[in-house]
């Protein structure tokens, strides 16, 4: 059964200054909202250790949460794991993980050692210093974490654009200059206008569809803005999420369009299908826009792609050929 990978969201990771106000104000509120019938220094005693715990307490709730509400980013699929990787290193967002879990524990052993110490004294002023070190040194935890809690709200940020694809299902990515047809093929194949979903690098995301044969369910994606130009144009992080749809694509269609409507020569068309085919292994290519095309055209294009397959996305002609292929 194909799996759809809901890439999870990382949750956003709060700046030292939000986490410290936030634990400052439930403090005192929890302790404004204690009433005993009690000595006054038990009172401020009860006071001020309930501040202490109510601040050492939202602080580490939200650290812990912080840590176990991000997914995992290494037992990814090779799709998802390589975007990732293009997005993020990987191995600082674990290391920073790591600290902010073990900056809980800090901030725990300081609530305790604090409130034991508030046991022994006999004065007011006493306490409420006591209360006092015990914020000064929390509080010096949490900023010294404050780097960490920054990668991990910045990876946050990088990793919101994930799309969410069918990982397991049979997937035809569709490649070739802007303008050449791929869209109305995509639409043809699947009788439906594409959904969009978001892909890092490209504003215009990518165009999703799905259709049915035999038995056998297909991904058809369409790439906007990526599988469009030379790959020596983009720069590595571009090229790394290009070549994560490597673990995604069955196949590759790479359309030419010989017409001379769409803007870019021939001799462009194939250069960048030369390109294609240094990343991807399956393609398979498709002279499209044959409506256009005179006889003696069809055979000079011929001669140049010698396995093509010629259509016409507007017409339909030469569909039922390019859908026979096995995939
Ligand atoms: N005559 C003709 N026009 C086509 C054909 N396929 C696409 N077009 C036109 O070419 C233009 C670009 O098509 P589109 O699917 O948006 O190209 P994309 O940028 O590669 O996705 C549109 O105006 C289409 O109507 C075709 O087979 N024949
Ligand atoms: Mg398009």
């Amino acid at each position: 059964m194909a799996k759809k990978l809901e890439f999870r969201r990382l949750p956003a990771a709060p700046s030292p200054d939000e986490l410290l106000t936030r634990a400052f104000r439930r403090a005192s509120r929890a302790a404004d909202a204690l009433r005993a019938k009690r000595k006054p220094i038990t009172i401020a005693k009860l006071r001020e250790a309930e501040r202490i715990r109510v601040m050492s307490q939202t602080i580490r709730k939200t650290l812990t949460k912080l840590v176990t509400a991000t997914p995992s980013l290494s037992n990814l699929p090779p799709f998802y794991k390589e975007l990732v990787a293009a997005l993020v290193n990987v191995d600082d967002v674990r290391k920073s993980l790591g600290a902010i879990d073990g900056t809980a524990k800090i901030i725990r052993r300081l609530e305790r050692e604090h409130i034991r110490r508030l046991r022994a004294v006999s004065s007011l002023d006493g306490t409420s210093a006591i209360r006092r070190q015990a914020y000064g040194r929390i509080s010096s935890t949490v900023r010294r974490a404050s780097d960490h809690l920054a990668i991990l709200r910045e990876a946050e940020g990088k990793l919101a654009d994930i799309p969410s694809v069918f990982i397991e299902m049979s997937t035809i990515v569709i490649a070739g200059y802007p303008n050449v047809g791929k869209t109305m093929l995509l639409r043809r194949l699947t009788g439906s206008e594409p959904k969009i979903a978001p892909y890092p690098f490209t504003t215009k995301g990518l165009n999703l569809g799905y259709f049915e044969r035999g038995y056998k369910r297909y991904q058809i994606i369409d790439t906007p803005g990526l599988l469009d130009r030379p790959l020596e144009e983009r720069n590595p992080v571009e090229r790394q999420a290009i070549a994560a749809l490597r673990h995604l694509a069955d196949v590759v269609v790479f359309m030419l369009d010989p017409s001379g409507t769409c803007g870019y020569d021939f001799e462009r068309q194939l250069h960048l299908l030369e390109d294609i085919r240094k990343t991807f292994s399956n393609v398979i290519v498709v002279i499209n826009k044959t409506d256009l095309l005179d006889e003696q055209r069809v055979r000079e294009v011929q001669e140049l792609c010698k396995d093509a397959i010629f259509i016409s996305a507007a017409t339909g002609q030469g569909i039922p050929e390019l859908e026979k292929i096995k995939i």
